[in-house]
């Protein structure tokens, strides 16, 4: 009895004694295991005599149990001050408030050009895309713009290896949609072009979108109306407008459009004119049947009149401070 009390205390101090879960482990190993020192002592009660054996075995099983409990009250501490030492390591303070998340933003030119799109839905328009790097044929040639004419050199071309080259219009979309659609037809055609030049009003890469209907009848007045009621829709008020007699290849007559800015400057925004009855004869469609209007924006430039951007550059800077304005 004597020696299992002595055990006993041995063993709680060994319990108090110990850092670690592991060394706790030890400890329950070293008396309570299958070779521990109570759990022999329970078996050498065969050498005692049965008056003997009851007493000296509720002895040792009330160690045994103490030791458990001991055990357990430590594992308990243990695990506490481990949590707690991972806690610290990990320098997680879970009282701190979270970051919260701060969501993108539309580009200011994907927002105009998303605009101007849902007003030509409206107005009937389908949408027609195509490749943006291009032959001479569908760029120029198609267009009326022949070989050593003076526009080819106008519109700065980026030239690939082999021959093809970067559209610098949009304009070849509609060639392909006439070719392969043929006419009546309406639509436009949104997209990036590519123009050797940069400057504080041209950038290398560019977004226009085009627009072209012909059908029997279209007249001059057919295009002032419809870009009066598109700039009208697009401004969210009653613009007023000046057409310019201009000039481009694939358009006869052709105009550059100037609306009236808010601050009384007259700013040119768009142009536009009739298709040319060469570039109708190059799609196989009769110009003395069909005819039909154009016009060609670009976006970058709209985008900078909606909201109030002076330098063209800064929609390709990818300043988050810039582009964060237009949530
Ligand atoms: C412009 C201005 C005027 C135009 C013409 C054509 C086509 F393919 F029908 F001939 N597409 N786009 C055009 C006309 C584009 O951009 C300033």
């Amino acid at each position: 009895m004597n020696q299992t009390a002595q055990l006993l205390n041995q063993a709680r101090d060994a319990v108090e004694g110990t850092t670690t879960l592991d060394e706790l482990d030890a400890v329950r190993v070293k008396y309570l295991g299958r070779k521990g020192l109570l759990t022999v002592r329970l078996k050498e009660l065969g050498g005692l005599s049965a008056d003997e054996r009851p007493a000296a075995g509720q002895i040792i099983n009330e160690a045994k149990q103490a030791l458990t409990a001991a055990i357990k009250t430590r594992r308990n501490v243990l695990e506490k001050e481990r949590i707690q030492a991972t806690l610290q390591a990990d320098g997680l303070d879970v009282s701190l408030p979270g970051r919260g998340h701060v969501s993108g933003t539309l580009h200011p030119v994907t927002r105009t050009l998303r605009r101007m799109l849902r007003i030509f839905a409206h107005a009937g328009f389908e949408v027609h895309t195509g490749p943006e790097v291009e032959d001479e044929y569908y760029n120029f040639t198609a267009l009326n713009i022949p070989k050593d004419h003076p526009a080819r050199a106008m519109h700065d071309t980026f030239y690939l290896e082999s021959g093809l080259l970067l559209r610098t219009h949009t304009s070849p979309v509609q060639i392909r949609a006439m070719e392969k659609h043929g006419v009546p037809i309406r639509l436009i055609a949104p997209g990036r072009a590519y123009r050797c030049d940069s400057d504080l009003t041209h950038t290398p890469m560019f977004t226009q979108v085009e627009v072209l209907t012909v059908d029997r009848g279209i007249s001059f007045a057919n295009l002032k109306s419809f870009t009066y009621e598109f700039l009208s829709s697009f401004f969210e008020r009653e613009v007023e407008l000046r057409f310019r007699p201009s000039y481009f290849p694939f358009t006869e007559p052709s105009a550059e459009v100037d609306v009236l800015s808010e601050s009384g400057r007259w700013l040119e925004i768009l142009g536009c004119g009739m298709v040319h009855p060469k570039v109708l004869k190059n799609v196989g469609v009769d110009p003395e049947e069909y005819t039909g209007y154009a016009l060609g924006f670009g976006v970058e430039r709209l985008a900078m009149l909606r909201y109030g951007v002076d330098d063209l550059r800064l929609f390709f800077e990818n300043d988050i401070r810039f582009l964060e304005q237009f949530r």
